[in-house]
């Protein structure tokens, strides 16, 4: 059986890293595989958004550097952060910071951990590119080893959903292998890709996460291309959809997100054969 055939319910139970293992209950539990991407600027309309959005989602995901924080503030992106924690712990979703990493391991592990942002103390999945190899991945995680409290995870990117991209193909086979390789176990959660990855293997399981969802297929003019979730999900097996402006930018951002989280869970309940 493939793994896009098993239920969420039932990997939740599999999977071998603790942050995926929550995160698939949480979509089982509130039958939700929207994951809301937060890509706006001004922290007083993100929060706001996340609060009447949050029970529609599994998954936030931000851009923690495009948002401009107030000077006068003595801790803007301390108290920011603390208030998405709180809004995750009220709302069952999880934080995932859309960091792409792509430095050798010494570099991101301080990338992770420090600097104004510190990652690592309220993302609870982050994710990086596959290019430096697998020092990445083992800096990464051993930031994240140490974190006290919940379970942290990484997503590689293999694939991206941008017009001539260089991920996919061999690249993808590549990333493919450094989430399989020794050592990364229970920190790789999945991948940032367009179709299923793996599971030919018994009892491996990567969760996909896909970006570039709309309610119609299209573009943006800057190379985003737009797919359904009924091919993001049903057609090609992928577990997660990741929209922003689709949502975000909509007059109605909480009609146009049920929307978009009953086209994916259908699409997951017909690949499943629910
Ligand atoms: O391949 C990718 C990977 C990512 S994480 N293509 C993407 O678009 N993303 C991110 O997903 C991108 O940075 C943005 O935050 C979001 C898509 O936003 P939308 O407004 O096009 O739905």
């Amino acid at each position: 059986q493939k793994t896009s055939q098993k239920t969420y319910h039932t990997r939740s139970t599999t999977h071998k890293t603790a942050a995926g293992r929550k995160l698939l209950q949480i979509m089982s539990e509130k039958r939700t595989n929207l994951c809301l991407s937060i890509d706006l600027t001004n922290p007083s309309e993100i929060i706001p958004l996340v609060t009447l959005l949050g029970p529609k989602i599994c998954l936030l995901k931000t851009h923690i550097d495009i948002i401009s924080f107030p000077p006068s503030e003595p801790n803007p992106i301390g108290t920011f952060t603390a208030k998405l924690q709180e809004l995750a712990r009220q709302h069952n979703f999880m934080i995932f910071e859309d960091r792409k990493f792509a430095d050798i391991g010494n570099t991101v592990q301080e990338q992770y951990r420090g600097g104004v942002y510190k990652i690592a103390s309220w993302a609870h999945i982050t994710n990086a590119h596959a290019v430096p190899g697998p020092g990445i991945i083992r800096g990464l995680q051993a930031v994240a080893e140490r974190v006290v409290g919940e379970p942290r995870g990484l997503l590689l990117l293999a694939e991206m959903s941008s017009k001539g991209n260089l991920g996919g193909g061999e690249y993808l086979k590549q990333t493919l292998a450094m989430a399989r390789e020794e050592g990364v176990e229970g920190f790789v959660v999945g991948f940032i890709a367009m179709s299923e990855v793996g599971g030919e293997v018994e009892g491996e399981d990567f969760i996909v996460m896909t970006p570039g969802v709309g309610l119609e297929v299209g573009g943006d003019g800057l190379g985003q291309q737009y797919r359904t979730p009924e091919e993001v999900v049903g057609r090609d097996g992928c577990d997660v959809v990741i929209v922003g402006r689709g949502i975000v930018k909509d007059e109605d951002p909480l009609a146009v997100a049920e929307v978009y989280r009953e086209r994916a869970w259908r699409a997951y309940e017909g690949r499943v054969g629910k």
